[in-house]
């Protein structure tokens, strides 16, 4: 048993505000959270954790044993592991993509005249989409390009596999040549996202595939699909509400404010939480007829991120801690959508004021209130959600409300577009040469994503914040999504005062040159949070800049992903494809594959030689920065051996293989 294990109990997180809450609640009351479910749960089962217990026919559960060394249908340990495994990146990337769809499903409404409280407000980003994805401008007003958008969006989402069918286009035309190339001649470039899926759950059923290889690698195919679905939905979510850029907020607990209505929005869908904010902010004098002084909206987990990103709506939690904001006994609403949404909230809620209101037709919770959100009178359901939570407000115990006093100052709002701009003072010419020339002249030691969840497994956010402190000493330039992103927000590592703090000689000299160059007022902070989870596209892309501005192929690029607490299914499939599309990436849990030494070693080495991406798995936040930094070191390294080659044989490039 590790040490961390001996020592399990339910102060298990480093961030303050949430142990305060902890504290609090393990002397005066009793209610239970994830923090004292996960203890209940110890010892997790040894099977699963493995990946080798097989429940996908009747005749199971079959487990993997040394008297049972194969499954009641022979199935070895390698087609269970393998089946499970690429059953988890369907899930995330059903996920994914049922959030495009409904993007897209909002956009096509907004055709038709069917969703009025929904406009273009970014023209710019509709006219880089569409020259991107190849859609033709010449002679259409932007209704007709937006159109033009919103139905190749769809085709994507739906086209069927065909040996004459296309390939899926949005994605095709997002990422390098050099990995279309690849993607196809590896058999895996899918052609669309739901049709994709259903091959490959259709691969796990009894009696289907049983090669490993062959299920990893179809895997694989989603995995693609899951970031071209991601794609999707930041395109159009910039689109719609605005690229974001650079604002400042403020993360954690703190935020509540007794004296306001406090209305959470949780979950993942800015076509919910950004009709919030708004409606929020024109319905004050309905707060102040209750004795409020106001509506203070904040955000938890991804949803959270899209309304800091664009509206600087400020951070109250993510993920692990999301039950706490309720026990503060100051929070009178918390409003869901869709995924990674706690059951456990509305049992904690029981004990308080705070009315949980889901909203959308997949995601119900028994007990909480409902409020059926019609894209079609989208301000008028935002403003009955918002009634409700004034109607909680008059309930409220105030015997009750203890607030943690934790809350940092948050500079966010780096879209690629944002960051290219603060680049393009110091380069006009070529924004992106002032990344790769800082990593060339050994300023940078590269860029790493940090991303995902938070997983009790770990000290919630403590692999998060201490990865960032090493990277960040080794001169990393770092960008962040989704919970990590939180994480980073809520402890203070999204200022300057981090940097500061933490930063190498090297990164603070290239984020000061940016400050003086953009004569910003507000200075960068040490992690660049570049939004939601399905955001990990702009991290991507910022990739293929890099790949594009050197001649290389992406597994050539310092780049690295790392998801510390990784958790979701979604992450599973975000870290498939982070890897089949190039970036070393370190995950900080043991995934359900260690029960095939097959499998695994697909992931932790095959992998790389087909694809150039690999798995790491490393659960000491320092053992894995060093590892992600030997990884960095690697490629930088190389990229300047092939150049040597190609000015001492005078090639036109350098070679773009890797
Ligand atoms: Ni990503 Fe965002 Fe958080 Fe994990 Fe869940 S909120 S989509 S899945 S837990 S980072
Ligand atoms: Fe057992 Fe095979 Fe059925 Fe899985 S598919 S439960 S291994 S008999």
């Amino acid at each position: 048993m590790s040490d961390e294990k001996k020592k399990i109990d339910n102060r298990r997180t480093a961030d303050l505000a949430a142990l305060s809450v902890i504290d609090a609640n393990s002397s005066n009351g009793q209610i239970e959270t994830s923090y004292e479910r996960f203890v209940k749960m110890q010892p997790q089962c040894n099977f699963g954790e493995q990946g080798i217990c097989c429940r996908i026919c009747l005749q199971g559960p079959c487990r993997i044993t040394k008297k049972a060394s194969k499954g009641i249908c022979g199935a070895h340990d390698y087609t269970i592991v393998a089946r499970n495994l690429i059953r988890m990146m369907c899930g995330g990337c059903a996920a994914h993509a049922d959030h495009a769809r409904h993007m897209t499903h909002v956009g096509e409404m907004m055709v038709q005249g069917k969703a009025e409280d929904y406009t273009i407000m970014d023209k710019d980003k509709l006219y880089a989409v569409a020259d991107r994805v190849g859609v033709e401008r010449e002679g259409k007003n932007d209704e007709e390009v937006f159109e033009d958008l919103v139905k190749l969006a769809k085709e994507d989402l739906t086209r069927f596999e065909g040996a004459h069918e296309k390939p899926f286009t949005w994605l095709s035309k997002s990422i390098i040549e050099e990995r279309v190339n690849k993607l196809e001649a590896c058999n895996i470039m899918p052609r669309g996202v739901f049709g994709t899926i259903g091959e490959n759950i259709a691969q796990t059923h009894v009696g289907m595939d049983a090669d490993p290889v062959n299920l990893v690698f179809q895997g694989l195919k989603t995995s693609v699909a899951d970031f071209g679905s991601e794609h999707i939905a930041t395109d159009f979510s910039d689109i719609i509400f605005g690229t974001p850029k650079p604002v400042v907020s403020e993360a954690n607990l703190g935020v509540l404010d007794k004296d306001y209505v406090n209305l959470a929005v949780h979950g993942h869908n800015p076509i919910l939480s950004e009709m919030i904010v708004r409606a929020a902010r024109e319905m004050r004098a309905d707060a102040e007829k209750v004795g409020a002084k106001g509506i203070k909206v904040s955000g938890i987990c991804c949803t959270g991120n899209e309304v800091l990103m664009r509206q600087g709506v400020p951070v109250l939690t993510n993920f692990t801690s999301q039950e706490l904001p309720i026990m503060t006994g100051a929070l009178d609403a918390m409003v869901v959508d869709i995924q990674c949404i706690m059951p456990g909230i509305r049992a904690v809620a029981e004990c308080f004021h705070t009315k949980i209101i889901t909203t959308s037709v997949n995601v119900k919770i028994p007990g909480a209130y409902h409020v059926d959100f019609v894209e079609d009178r989208a301000d008028e359901k935002a403003r009955e959600v918002i009634n409700l939570a004034i109607s909680a407000y008059k309930e409220r115990n105030p015997d009750r409300i203890n607030i943690p006093q934790i809350k940092h100052k948050v500079v966010a709002g780096f879209s690629v577009e944002a960051i290219l701009n603060l680049f393009s003072a110091v380069n006009p010419d070529t924004p992106i040469k002032v990344l790769t020339d800082a990593i060339e002249s050994g300023e940078l030691r590269g860029v790493v994503l940090l991303c995902g969840c938070n997983n009790l497994k770990r000290i919630h956010d403590n692999n998060h914040l201490e990865m960032a402190k090493d990277l960040a000493r080794n001169n990393v330039f770092m960008v962040a999504t989704g919970c990590a992103a939180g994480a980073y927000a809520k402890a203070g590592m999204m200022t300057w005062e981090a940097v500061e703090e933490y930063a190498g000689d090297g990164l603070k000299a290239f984020l000061g040159r940016l400050n003086e160059a953009n004569k910003l007022e507000e200075k960068l902070p040490l992690v660049f949070h570049m939004g939601s989870c399905v955001d990990n596209s702009r991290a991507y892309d910022l990739m293929t800049a890099m790949a594009r501005q050197w001649g290389v192929d992406t597994p050539k690029v310092p780049y690295a992903a790392s998801a510390p607490e990784a958790m979701s299914e979604k992450a599973v499939a975000i870290g498939s494809w982070c890897v089949t599309l190039g970036m070393p990436t370190h995950v900080g849990v043991y995934p359900y594959i260690t029960g095939s030494d097959l499998v695994n070693g697909i992931a932790l080495q095959i992998a790389d030689d087909v694809y150039g991406g690999y798995f790491m798995w490393e659960e000491d936040p320092h053992k894995a920065v060093e590892k992600l930094l030997y990884a960095l070191d690697d490629r930088t390294w190389k990229m300047k051996v092939h150049r040597q080659a190609m000015e001492k044989y005078e090639t036109e490039s350098i070679s773009a293989g890797w």
